[in-house]
Formats: structure tokens, C-alpha cells, sequence
């Protein structure tokens, strides 16, 4: 009987340590204003995602060819967004396809 109880309490400490980890995880917003992302450099979370949000009155693209992330959002007109999540820890050079001096760097921490 010891044993179940033993079990059981470990099965609920695991539920919550998963439960807090998915709740850990975090969404940063970056804007796409004037040709430009809105910030240089944003450090995340192993896990967190990062929306990019149009704000100009024509498309902009979202894409990275770094290791640690390598993706292709697409292009985007105003008021729309996109969301990346970064699985991997590392630097990671974001730029739009369109606009090739919009750049920035998100860094990704364990
Ligand atoms: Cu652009």
C-alpha cells in the first residue's frame, strides 16, 4: 500500500512540474514599424515564442538561417502576425525577405 502511495505522490509531482513548465512559457510581441522590428534584441526563454506583428501599411516577411532557428514565416500585410517558437538555445538572426536592412536577434536561453 506504501508503495502506491509512494507512486501516486510521484505521478502529482511530476503533472506539476510539467504543468508549471508549459505555463513558464512565455509569448514576446515585436512589432514591424517603418522598416523596421521594433527592438534590436530580445532575450526568451528555451520554449517561448515570439509574435511579430505587421504594423505598416505594407507586407513584411519574417524569416531566420541561423542554426538555432531556421524558418521562413512568409509575408504578411498590416495588422497581421506571425509566431515562431524557439526550441533551441543560440543566437538567432531574424530578417524580412523584403526589407533587407530589417534585422535583429533574438536570443534564445536554456
Ligand atoms: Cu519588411
Amino acid at each position: 500500500m506504501k508503495t502506491y502511495i509512494k507512486l501516486f505522490v510521484l505521478f502529482i509531482a511530476h503533472v506539476l512540474l510539467f504543468t508549471t513548465a508549459v505555463l513558464a512559457q512565455e509569448t514576446h510581441k515585436v512589432g514591424q514599424k517603418n522598416k523596421e522590428f521594433t527592438t534590436d534584441k530580445i532575450v526568451v526563454k528555451k520554449g517561448d515564442s515570439v509574435e511579430f506583428v505587421n504594423e505598416d501599411p505594407f507586407f513584411h516577411n519574417v524569416f531566420s538561417l541561423s542554426d538555432a532557428a531556421m524558418f521562413d514565416l512568409g509575408s504578411f500585410p498590416q495588422g497581421n502576425s506571425k509566431k515562431v517558437v524557439f526550441e533551441e538555445s543560440g543566437e538567432v538572426e531574424v530578417e524580412c525577405a523584403i526589407h533587407p536592412n530589417m534585422r535583429m536577434t533574438v536570443v534564445v536561453e536554456d
